[in-house]
């Protein structure tokens, strides 16, 4: 097990520790046109703690919310408010009055600290909420030029952190599911460090050289693990640019040598769309692939085009970070990978019970960082003695691995076969033409539900029924027959949350 001490705040651990151990003059963060050390790091966030504690009256345990895209001021608010013992809601740019208005409500928070660039929406929420009180502005440019900034710059650069507790909550992961009604998952100070210590130094291998690149956003506990806990952790470099699209990575990875990256399956694609023959991703040591399955043609292109190992994992926001994954010197397409030192996995029926190996089920995992959902009924039905039910459909495989099937929701019933939608996504993305794909179940008479892909094809491709007959065939050709899409829609995109998953559901809704 990880052994911590009984008092333990996460943030001093990533920043005032990490000058005690030498580190201060090393790189922590890049953005906004500058390089911070540690130590300026650490200095900046005790002087925002203090401005939290002085000014605003934040008291440990009081919940605040971050708003902001990944920079590095989003970093430092969220080490301040943790040193001040706040438990800590960041919440995506995107994200409307109204959405924040069920997060406010659920976690009653009552301060708000937020890119001045984008404070319209929580300042909305706010006027009708009856929780949050406080709107505070900071600027996420770094230029100092925003109230939480001038007021921090007159602070003491030393901050008594808050003795929290290593089983105090720290932060609260929201997940929205698919039903629209978010549920919070609680993580305590020394889950943060769990998944550098578990994962990061496990699969990773990370060390002060490395230097993390990525766009899941801060928001979602899998940018805030592999773009601040990790590198933080080992005293390594993160590069939080508000430009991270996927297209752009490329070029971020040459600029800054970077050697880990972070991000979806889909925008790996994307990256490799944006490579030209000259790309040189010579500093890469790693791509880490979550969020979605890694489809078995995006591995195999990837390493074939980059000669860089991906590795697929399966995390969740319930479980903090990745829990299971493939390992530099045990992975393969196609498949997820074993437990991160730590954690369980098992594939049970609907009553819990383990299932022969090579079937599909349910997808069980626990761990010692999840999962509690916070004031949640439905921690009974996701929660079943211990085990984290994910909503995922995977089999383990006669060798141990465990390997992706469907979202539960994504299996498709057609003519009493069992169809796993992604399986026949990853058929459809092994051909040229096709750039992406969903595939789902639609309502059929005879059938009960047919195969549906609706694709995005490659420019210049034709959008018709000789390629739809194309692509069936070729269906046909790499998997069993009786999986291929009855029906093919051809469209110019697919929904898509905002971290980058694709949303079937939405496909689903569509069909009425
Ligand atoms: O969706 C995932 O696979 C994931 C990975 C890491 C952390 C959190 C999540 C939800």
């Amino acid at each position: 097990g990880f052994d911590y001490p009984d008092y333990l705040n996460c943030a001093v651990e990533l920043t005032d520790r990490m000058v005690e151990r030498g580190f201060g003059d090393h790189t922590a963060l890049i953005g906004n046109g500058r390089r911070r050390t540690y130590k300026e790091l650490t200095d900046w966030t005790n002087r925002l703690a203090r401005t939290l504690v002085e000014n605003y009256g934040v008291k440990p345990g009081n919940r605040i919310l971050i708003r902001s895209p990944n920079n590095p001021a989003m970093v430092a608010c969220w080490l301040a408010a943790t040193k001040a013992g706040a438990v800590v809601v960041n919440t995506m740019p995107m994200l409307r009055a109204g959405e924040l208005a069920k997060i406010v409500d659920k976690a009653e928070i009552t301060l708000a600290l937020c890119d001045t660039r984008i404070k319209d929406e929580i300042i909305a929420c706010a006027k009708d909420s009856r929780f949050l009180k406080q709107v505070v502005g900071f600027d996420g440019t770094a230029n100092h030029d925003a109230e939480l900034d001038r007021v921090a710059l007159d602070k003491q650069v030393r901050f008594e952190a808050v003795k929290t507790g290593r089983d105090d909550v720290a932060l609260l992961g929201f997940t929205s599911g698919t039903t629209g009604v978010p549920k919070a998952t609680m993580h305590f100070h020394r889950d943060i460090l769990i998944i550098a210590d578990g994962y990061a130094k496990e699969i990773l291998g990370v060390t002060p050289d490395d230097v993390f690149v990525g766009s899941p956003p801060l928001a979602f506990t899998f940018g805030l693990g592999g773009l601040a806990v990790f590198p933080l952790r080992f005293g390594a470099a993160a590069t939080l640019l508000e430009n991270a699209t996927p297209p752009n990575m490329v070029e971020i990875i040459e600029t800054y040598y970077a050697t880990i990256s972070f991000t979806a399956p889909s925008a790996y694609r994307a990256m490799m769309k944006a490579m030209d023959e000259g790309a040189n991703l010579s500093s890469l040591r790693i791509a880490v692939s979550a969020g979605e399955t890694l489809p078995a043609p995006v591995y195999e292109e990837w390493t074939q085009k980059t000669g860089k190992p991906i590795l697929d994992g399966i995390g969740a926001t319930e479980m903090l970070h990745i829990f299971i994954t493939n390992r530099l010197d045990d992975r393969m397409p196609g498949v997820t990978g074993r437990p991160v030192t730590g954690y369980e996995a098992k594939i049970v029926d609907d009553q819990m019970n383990e299932i022969p190996r090579g079937t599909i089920g349910k997808l069980a995992v626990r761990g010692p960082t999840g999962c509690r959902y916070l004031s949640d009924e439905r921690q009974r039905e996701y929660v079943r003695d211990g085990w984290n039910l994910t909503g995922d459909a995977f089999i383990q495989d006669e060798d141990g691995r465990f390997r992706f099937a469907a979202r539960a929701d994504d299996m498709i019933l057609s003519s009493g076969y069992n169809i796993a939608g992604p399986e026949v996504e990853a058929a459809l993305l092994a051909h040229d033409l096709v750039l992406e794909c969903a595939v789902i179940g639609a309502a059929d008479e005879e059938r009960g539900q047919i195969v549906e892909a609706h694709v995005v094809l490659v420019e210049g491709a034709s959008a018709d029924d000789e390629t739809a007959r194309l692509l069936q065939e070729h269906v046909k050709a790499v998997i069993a027959p009786y999986k291929y899409p009855r029906s093919v829609k051809f469209v110019t995109t697919l929904p898509k949350t905002q971290t980058g998953k694709i949303q079937r559901f939405r496909l689903r809704d569509e069909q009425g």
